[in-house]
């Protein structure tokens, strides 16, 4: 056992926010590593997501979460839940909003409000508007709630994020480190790879298509020569989306895969065989039964 020195902080963060407001890109840059996948459409992040940042006398386990929304199908129903649950876990609350939309940024912060228990709001995006806005913003904030901390930042270009690890650990509880220092997410390699493969299908489909997909790992085996051979699954709703997402001749699904295997092999820092296949699971976004199988 490693010796937990007097006064360590140890604790769960949860970062909560509207869809597309930064809060996968702040994890990354919090970890200095890319665990969670980023994409500029909304709805990107399924899951919780959980990475580990060790420091000096602390350790903080930090919880992604799917965006806030009005839910319209089951699966989004069950997205707003891991949200609830994530909340309920939480030590402390990163409450994330877009400080590039003011015209909606009053009722979002709104959403913030959570009497018990320490919330920090992060002003995020703040490198694409004018310094002179910020502090009017922070200071109307201020009177409207009494938040922990209010700190405008930008994940992006890594812009006030030592603070918001200052501020955090100021609200830590004191207590022992619930991973060894090493550990940078308890989440399987498996997971990551599938959110590799449909970060792709996100950035490189429109339309319907990325909120249709499931991606499945069907096999994973390390070799003792040559590559690792991974193999998934892609599901997707119809018939019609299934010609779309393998494209003329099978080049667009080999496009996926090849971007997919390149980040994979940079996550997995080893070389990798990446094999996809598309099927069709009608609906699966609105049958409970089979988002259960699917995992969520
Ligand atoms: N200009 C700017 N863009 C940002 C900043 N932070 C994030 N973005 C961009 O905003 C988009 C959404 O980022 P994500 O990190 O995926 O947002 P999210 O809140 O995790 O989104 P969901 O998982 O879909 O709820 C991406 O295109 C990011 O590059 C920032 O500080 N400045
Ligand atoms: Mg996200």
């Amino acid at each position: 056992m490693e010796k937990i020195p007097e006064g360590f902080r140890a604790g769960y963060v949860s970062i909560i926010g509207k869809t597309n407001v930064g809060k996968s890109t702040l994890l990354n840059q919090l970890l200095r590593f890319k665990l969670s996948i980023v994409t500029p459409k909304p709805q990107t992040t399924r899951r919780r997501v959980i990475g580990i940042l060790n420091g000096e006398g602390y350790q903080i386990v930090f919880i992604d979460t799917p965006g806030i929304i009005e839910p319209k199908y089951t699966l989004q129903e069950v997205m707003m839940t891991y949200v609830k649950r994530a909340m309920d876990d939480a030590d402390v609350i990163l409450y994330m909003v877009d400080a590039s939309i003011p015209q909606q940024i009053e009722e979002d912060v709104r959403m913030g409000h959570t009497k018990d228990k320490p919330v920090i709001l992060l002003l995020n995006k703040i490198d694409l508007i004018k310094k002179e806005l910020l502090l009017e913003m922070i200071d109307r904030h201020r009177k409207a709630y009494p938040f922990d901390a209010i700190i405008p930042i930008s994940a992006l270009k890594n812009d006030g994020l030592d603070r918001v690890i200052k501020e955090t650990v100021n609200l830590l509880p004191e207590g022992p480190p619930y991973y060894p220092s090493d550990y940078i997410t308890p989440e399987q390699e498996r997971f990551f790879v599938a959110e590799i493969i449909r970060e792709k299908i996100f950035l490189r489909y429109g339309e319907e298509i990325p909120y249709s997909t499931h991606v499945e790992i069907q096999e994973f085996r390390e070799r003792e020569r040559g590559k690792n051979y991974i193999s998934a699954v892609i599901y997707v709703e119809k018939d019609s989306q299934k010609g779309i997402l393998i494209g003329k001749g099978g080049q667009a699904l080999r496009r996926i895969g090849m971007e997919a295997r390149q980040e994979i092999e940079g996550f997995l820092g080893r070389p990798v065989f990446l094999e996809l296949f598309v099927k069709v699971s009608e609906d699966w976004r609105k049958r409970k039964t089979r988002l259960r199988e699917l995992g969520y």
